[in-house]
């Protein structure tokens, strides 16, 4: 027999959804954690926002790393056990890979599946001597990570794109903490972090023409309707972006049209008009402000790459505080 509304199929990533989305609409300042965008259809989505005019951050960081791929390598490698932290369709890591070894390792880490899957078999058909272990997780999560390889390689973590962004200050110190703990006492750390500047091109990033940022935010909505059986009117909410100059952020929200409730597994969830479910946080950093935030992760600032209009910085650190660093020769390219 077929009841009317099936159960909502739990796995353990759909417990985690709902109970994430139960939680964040509870609060005074309603929010939901932006990890949950990704799914099939929001992975595709921020892969078009990716190429807008107005997102920067993706054409500056693949062109610093198309410049300067080979030094970079240099540094961490050019053999080494390569961790990519939400590695996503994984465009820029090619520009990485062709200048290390044939002996590294490639351990890409993200919580799309399908998508982890795809662009693993496509590095590995670009790269076939590089051995890849895809890792299908939460990468804040991840506890100490087990490779069944010899594991004699120097451990480097790529975490490009400026997703620290998404995490508070206090946040982004224990994942980089994390990160050390990941790659061990010699490890080494390449991150790229987008720059506080203009308000004007921030707020145009997050507010495309062509709407795919607005799309990308509404899709977790009907992620909440497809996956949770959630009872909302998608057309009752709009796209909000802003630049908060004092906290330095982007934030995104979701803005109620009107007066009206989302239900959800037995439970309702009123809204005023103008109310918003806060969906994400995008932290800018200075140079000197990001490395600060390191220092406190017991990273040692070694070398920085950034575009000629510093929108982006790409910085590599290390946690051997032996190693030379190479100040104050950064490049701009
Ligand atoms: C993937 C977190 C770096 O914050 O710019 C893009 C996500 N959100 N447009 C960012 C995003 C809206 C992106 N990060």
């Amino acid at each position: 027999m077929r009841s009317e509304s099936p159960a909502p199929k739990q796995t353990a990533e759909e417990e985690d959804f709902l109970s994430a989305v139960r939680e964040g609409l509870r609060q005074r300042q309603k929010s939901i954690p932006p990890k949950f965008f990704y799914d099939a259809r929001g992975s595709r989505l921020f892969d078009l926002i990716c190429a807008t005019p107005e997102y920067y951050p993706t054409r500056t960081e693949t062109g610093i790393l198309d410049r300067c791929g080979a030094e970079m390598a240099g540094l961490i490698g050019p053999s080494c056990t390569l961790i990519e932290l939400g590695s996503g369709s994984a465009v820029k890591t090619p520009l990485l890979l062709r200048h290390l070894n044939d002996d590294s390792v490639y351990v890409p880490i993200d919580i799309c599946e399908p998508q982890l899957l795809q662009s693993t078999q496509r590095l590995q058909a670009l790269f076939p001597a590089i051995r890849m272990r895809p890792l299908c997780a939460d990468y804040t999560r991840l506890p100490a990570l087990e490779l069944d390889e010899p594991d004699t390689l120097r451990r480097a973590v790529f975490f490009p794109g400026s997703t620290i962004g998404n995490y508070t200050p206090d946040e982004a110190v224990q994942l980089l903490r994390h990160a050390a703990q990941l790659s061990g006492s010699d490890g080494g750390l390449l991150i790229g972090v987008d720059c506080k500047k203009s308000p004007g091109l921030l707020n145009a990033a997050y507010n495309d023409a062509s709407g795919y940022t607005a799309a990308f935010n509404l899709n977790l909505l009907a992620r909440m309707q497809r996956e949770l059986g959630a009872q909302l009117d998608p057309d009752g909410f709009e796209h909000y972006a802003c630049y908060n100059t004092g906290k330095g952020r982007i934030e995104m929200h979701l803005v109620s049209r009107r007066k009206q409730a989302i239900r959800l597994d037995g439970e309702s969830f009123p809204f005023e008009p103008g109310e918003s479910i806060h969906t994400e946080n995008s932290y800018k950093y200075t140079t000197q402000e990001f490395r600060q935030l390191a220092r406190k992760a017991w990273w040692h600032p070694r070398m920085l790459w950034s575009d000629r209009e510093g929108l982006f910085d790409v910085h590599y650190l290390s946690l051997n505080a032996a190693e030379p660093h190479h100040f104050p020769q950064q490049a701009r390219c």
